[in-house]
């Protein structure tokens, strides 16, 4: 299939999901066209199937806010048109969705099917703010098929937007050979010389990861057993978090790394995983973590309890509870034999439920679906 997969860029989980899916098609022989304003950021090498296309908005004096639905809604009618796409597949509905119906609209008796998946935010935050509200249901409602990554966001969806077409619950998925578990002593010994032990956060630090909450857990961690604590990532909160650091003497025991490529090196090396947010529809850093052998500790909310089993392969609790996740943590890393355990556990898990080997056919079945019935 040749197939117009459209996201956002930068460094967030929708980007990460369409961005590996794409390259897990273009692994299983189909011709994969990214079309957005970047080369994504997973992305190290374009090839003979993975394509992009740029979008470039054009801008003049006259336009305050330059009109990017526009031209995403143009590149994408000029890369079906001259690619021959066979469907367009867009991550996060706000504004790609609308722009796909548009190109459709555009393309006239040479339909092409659109797909829409929906990640989180785009329904939760964005979508359901009122002056976003209409448009996204709409674009939603006029997709030949709609998405959710987990069942948490498919019956949010239903619910705030009071949608009745189907929506197909396709959870997000990890690669289980690239992300594996495997710590590497002479790695470990870079950010821990003296058998500290290793917690990491990974995100795109916006204020709802709660990544104060993650140096306060470290902090309470951090007076009973001998750590390092590994922030992967950048955005809007790392000046307040670096601030909690400096304000607690933890300038030493924190290193911040800023936005990585190859997270899977830096997952692997750690202990435990935190991911102390006020609200995941899916939580894909906790996937990558537990397939990579590491118990995460996450907040219990939204789609998370669908990849996290509490007390299996890591442990939930109430949202802002720095205390009690401090405690769980404690707990893992007093007792080896648990951390080992659970670690077993969330990669098992990954690779029996979110394994891409698993998912990525529910993807070409859905694109085969959809491209039979326009
Ligand atoms: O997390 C965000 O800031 C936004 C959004 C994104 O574009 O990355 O993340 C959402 O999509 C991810 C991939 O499907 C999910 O793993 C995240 O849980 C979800 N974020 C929220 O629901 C807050």
């Amino acid at each position: 299939m040749k197939i117009g997969i459209t996201c956002y860029p930068t460094y967030g989980g929708s980007g990460v999901v369409a961005t590996e899916l794409g390259l897990e098609l273009a692994a299983r022989g189909h011709d994969v066209h990214f079309i957005s304003y970047a080369v994504p950021v997973r992305i190290s090498a374009l090839s003979e199937r993975i394509h992009f296309h740029e979008v470039e908005v054009m801008n003049y004096p006259l336009f305050d806010h330059p009109p990017y639905t526009l031209a995403l809604a143009s590149q994408m009618y000029n890369v079906a048109v001259n690619e021959s796409l066979d469907l367009l597949h867009v991550h996060y509905a706000i504004p790609h969705s609308v722009s796909a119906f548009l190109a459709r609209a555009m393309l006239g008796a040479r339909r092409i099917p659109v797909v829409t998946t929906l990640h989180g935010t785009d329904i939760t935050l964005v979508g359901s703010d009122r002056s976003y509200l209409p448009m996204t249901r709409f674009a939603i409602e006029q997709s030949d098929a709609a998405t959710a990554i987990s069942e948490y966001l498919r019956q949010v969806t239903v619910r705030e937007f009071g949608i009745s077409r189907p929506i197909d619950v396709i959870p997000n998925f990890v690669n289980c050979d690239v992300f594996r578990p495997g710590k590497e002593p002479s790695k470990r010994l870079e950010f821990a010389p003296h058998g500290e032990k290793i917690l990491v956060h990974l995100s795109n630090f916006r204020p709802v990861k709660r990544v104060t909450d993650v140096v306060e857990i470290f902090s309470r961690v951090r007076r009973e057993v001998p750590a390092k604590l590994l922030m992967i990532g950048d955005g809007p909160e790392r000046t307040a978090a670096e601030w909690l650091v400096r304000d607690k003497n933890l300038a030493g025991a924190v290193v911040f790394l800023g936005k990585q490529n190859q997270v899977q090196e830096l997952l692997r090396l750690a202990d435990i995983f935190l991911l102390p947010s006020d609200l995941e529809s899916f939580g894909l850093a906790a996937l990558e973590a537990m397939a990579s052998g590491v118990p995460p500790i996450c907040s219990r909310v939204g789609g998370l309890p669908e990849v996290v089993t509490d007390g299996v392969e890591g442990f939930l609790t109430p949202p802002r509870e720095v205390e009690a996740m401090a405690a769980c943590a404690l707990n893992l890393l007093t007792d080896a034999e648990r951390r080992q355990q659970m670690g077993q556990a969330g990669r098992h898990r990954a690779l029996r439920d979110f394994c891409s080997s698993k998912i990525i056919p529910l993807y070409e079945e859905l694109y085969r679906r959809v491209i039979e019935n326009t």
